[in-house]
């Protein structure tokens, strides 16, 4: 019955979730704004530009910079963040999740990256696991998580139908957007967090993905 499972790249494939954090720390610290890792929980899944406003607005400065000079943070971000994914090799991959990839495409069933970053084919190449999927949705001119269309957008490329499809993911806004799309819900993570956001069921570690487990969680068997 499964036909697809949609992953989230940062946080869920990789922890470049971590690099974002440094690179949004660094830039956010050179103009006055601090943030901690409660704050970086609400920024996982975000777009780049959605991110910045976020920042600017716990900051209290939402409304110093002009449009030319938020694309120029968001630049500065990047190219940080971007200088950081240059220490990526395979082995940076999460326990477990080639395994699962691997048991995928013996079962052809289609793995797809839904994520939100535009450098997602940077960190595949990195971490030498493009030949494992079907298809990475483009994010740009789609709206972005929590808002279901990056899954949707994936599903579709694959042909599955979003009630046969299992979303794996790491934020609060991702988990959101799975279930709006109208997938089963995997989230990785602390369920404290994930659970109120509608998750299906949480796994602390990608160590515990496996398809069996997914399978019988989803009722896809
Ligand atoms: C990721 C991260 C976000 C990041 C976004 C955009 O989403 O979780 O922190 O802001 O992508 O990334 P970029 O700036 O590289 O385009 P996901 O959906 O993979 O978790
Ligand atoms: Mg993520």
């Amino acid at each position: 019955k499964l036909q697809a499972v949609l992953f989230d790249l940062d946080g869920v494939i990789t922890d470049t979730a971590k690099y974002h954090f440094t690179a949004w720390k660094q830039m956010a610290g050179r103009i006055g704004i601090e943030i901690d890792s409660d704050f970086n929980e609400s920024l996982k899944g975000i777009e780049r530009m959605q991110s910045l406003e976020r920042i600017l607005i716990h900051g209290q400065q939402e409304q110093k910079y002009s449009q030319a000079e938020k694309e120029g943070l968001a630049q500065e971000k990047n190219d940080e963040y971007v200088s950081l994914l240059a220490n990526l090799t395979p082995e940076d991959t999460y326990p477990g999740i080639k395994e699962l990839l691997q048991e995928l495409q013996e079962k052809k069933v289609a793995a797809v990256i839904a994520s939100a970053s535009k450098n997602a084919p940077l960190i595949l190449e990195a971490l030498q696991l493009n030949t494992y999927f079907h298809s990475i949705v483009d994010p740009s001119g789609v709206p972005g998580k929590p808002k279901p269309d990056i899954f949707l957008k994936g599903a579709e490329q694959a042909g599955a139908k979003p009630s046969f499809c299992i979303g794996i993911e790491d934020s609060q806004a991702g988990i959101e957007a799975i279930k709006t799309a109208g997938m089963y819900a995997v989230g990785i993570g602390d369920d404290r967090i994930l659970k109120p956001s509608g998750a299906d069921i949480v796994y602390p570690s990608t160590e515990e993905l496996t398809l069996q487990r997914l399978l019988a969680a989803a009722h896809m068997i």
